[in-house]
């Protein structure tokens, strides 16, 4: 059978994962933000399910990664924990066990045909510097996470080609500074703004790192991975599309336009600086944004953002937010996952592919994340206990039909991850809603592929569908 929709040749077909969601806690030499949370309070995660096993990668690295094989992907991404890699968060002197276990990793990702992608940051901070220092709050913090980065670099780069500095930086500005979904879950937009900056600058001084130590040599590049969230305005009046600009600006361009074009939006500091909010910065930091910028980019897609221009007065009792520029818009009849939450809307694919076609000057790009979250997935089994996921096929494939309509008109999108290769934990949702190609059974940890992984198996043998 011939495809209706063939991929560029060398097209990654791959799934993500991160280190926090799939290890375990096992021989970690430090506690991240998320440990902690889970210590103090267990009952903010999903049938008090914490992070000390998840899908036990730790130990089971082997046979799951021979799974990954076995479904057909040929890349897939992790992260490295800072918390796990690192014995002396101070000097960034790694942990022989850490050492041990990344090498592994890497080793037989490779081993099994897959092109190993390298993420150090995914929401992970070590905890001890939030307590000591504000977390990225603070210079200090960023120079810290520069020092992980080459420990990482140096060990690992003669195999490893392709690495990103964060996972969806914004999410840590939102989740930890503006809407409390992380811990310490502070409600602070003047801290938020300056978080945004921090990490930006982290990113940039981490790929500085990376070419001063010359990875380029073996084939290295580096990037970073972004949840762009496109934001549609309710309609075409002046006023909504200001609020969109505005919304668009503040999550989506805040860090796409200083990692591709190594600037901040004018607009954006513009607003800061009227609200008086802006970020402490110097200009020797900005040289360093400007100077070092990503080679490629991943966007993790999930769901639109719908606003409207304000209709309600701006509540300041928490400060400055975002919303003070729009409201959202609860479009009527758009299509929702129920259980999720999030709006599925696969136009977006294309939409971003045509953006950083012709916005972001074209820019090497793949889909880093992209998926479907389910609650309840077992009712789905069949006789022989694999799940029938036909959901999960039909919006992968909706998907990525808009993803090959915007490479088909020129769009430079290298690849396709999924998320997630294995059921994994999630921030605090834990296990409720799986995403995986493969299903796990908590209980037991026995792993079994699902309808989707077959389908993927074919998708990627055949470059496309
Ligand atoms: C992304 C994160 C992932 C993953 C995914 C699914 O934002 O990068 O870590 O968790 O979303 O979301 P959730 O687990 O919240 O359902």
């Amino acid at each position: 059978m011939s495809n209706k929709y063939t991929f560029p040749e060398g097209f990654w077909w791959g799934s993500a994962t991160s280190g926090p969601q799939c290890e375990g806690t096992f021989n970690k030499p430090h506690k991240s933000v998320f440990d902690y949370w889970y210590e103090v309070e267990p009952e903010a995660f999903f049938d008090k399910v914490g992070p000390g096993v998840t899908s036990n990668f730790y130990n089971s690295y082997k046979e799951d990664l021979a799974m990954l094989k076995e479904i057909g992907l040929n890349s897939f991404r992790t992260s490295i924990q800072w918390t796990r890699l690192i014995k002396d968060l101070e000097t960034g002197e790694p942990d022989e066990d850490g050492v041990r276990f990344y090498n592994d990793v890497i080793d037989e990702t490779i081993k099994n045909g897959m092109i190993p992608v390298m993420n150090l940051h995914h929401f992970d901070l070590p905890v001890e510097l939030y307590n000591k220092y504000g977390g990225w709050e603070s210079k200090h913090v960023v120079e810290l996470f520069v020092n992980f980065a080459e420990t990482a670099f140096k060990l690992f780069s003669d195999r490893v080609k392709y690495w990103t500095t964060f996972n969806e930086p914004m999410v840590v500005v939102e989740g930890q500074y503006l809407y409390q979904f992380h811990y310490p879950k502070v409600v602070d937009g003047r801290k938020a703004v300056q978080v945004l900056y921090n990490i930006n600058l982290a990113s940039a001084k981490a790929i500085k790192k990376f070419r001063e130590l010359k990875c380029e040599n073996n084939g290295g590049k580096i990037g970073i991975v972004l949840n762009l969230t496109p934001a549609y305005p309710r309609s075409n009046s002046e006023e909504d599309l200001r609020a969109s600009k505005i919304a668009d600006t503040m999550f989506n361009y805040s860090f796409l336009d200083p990692a591709v074009k190594g600037e901040f939006p004018e607009l954006l500091v513009e607003l800061l600086s009227k609200d008086g909010v802006l970020w402490e910065s110097s200009e020797e930091e900005l040289e360093i944004i400007k100077e070092n910028k990503i080679d490629f980019l991943g966007v993790n897609y999930y769901q639109p953002r719908r606003v409207k221009v304000k209709e309600y007065e701006f509540d300041e009792s928490k400060g400055w937010m975002p919303e003070k520029y729009f409201d959202y818009y609860d479009m009527p009849n758009k299509r929702m996952n129920p259980y999720r939450g999030w709006e599925i809307y696969p136009e977006s694919m294309y939409d971003i592919a045509i953006n950083i076609r012709d916005n972001y000057n074209n820019i090497p790009w793949y889909i880093s994340e992209n998926g479907m979250g389910v609650e309840g997935e077992e009712k789905y089994k069949n006789e022989d206990g694999s799940i029938q996921d036909d959901y999960r096929i039909e919006f992968l494939e909706e998907h990525l039909q808009y993803l090959h309509k915007g490479i088909e008109e020129g769009s430079n999108c290298f690849g396709y991850h999924s998320w997630t290769p294995i059921d994994c934990w999630s921030w605090s949702n834990a296990y409720k809603n799986r995403y995986g190609y493969i299903a796990l059974d908590l209980d037991t940890q026995k792993k079994t592929i699902k309808k989707s992984g077959k389908w993927i198996r074919e998708v990627s043998k055949n470059n496309g569908f």
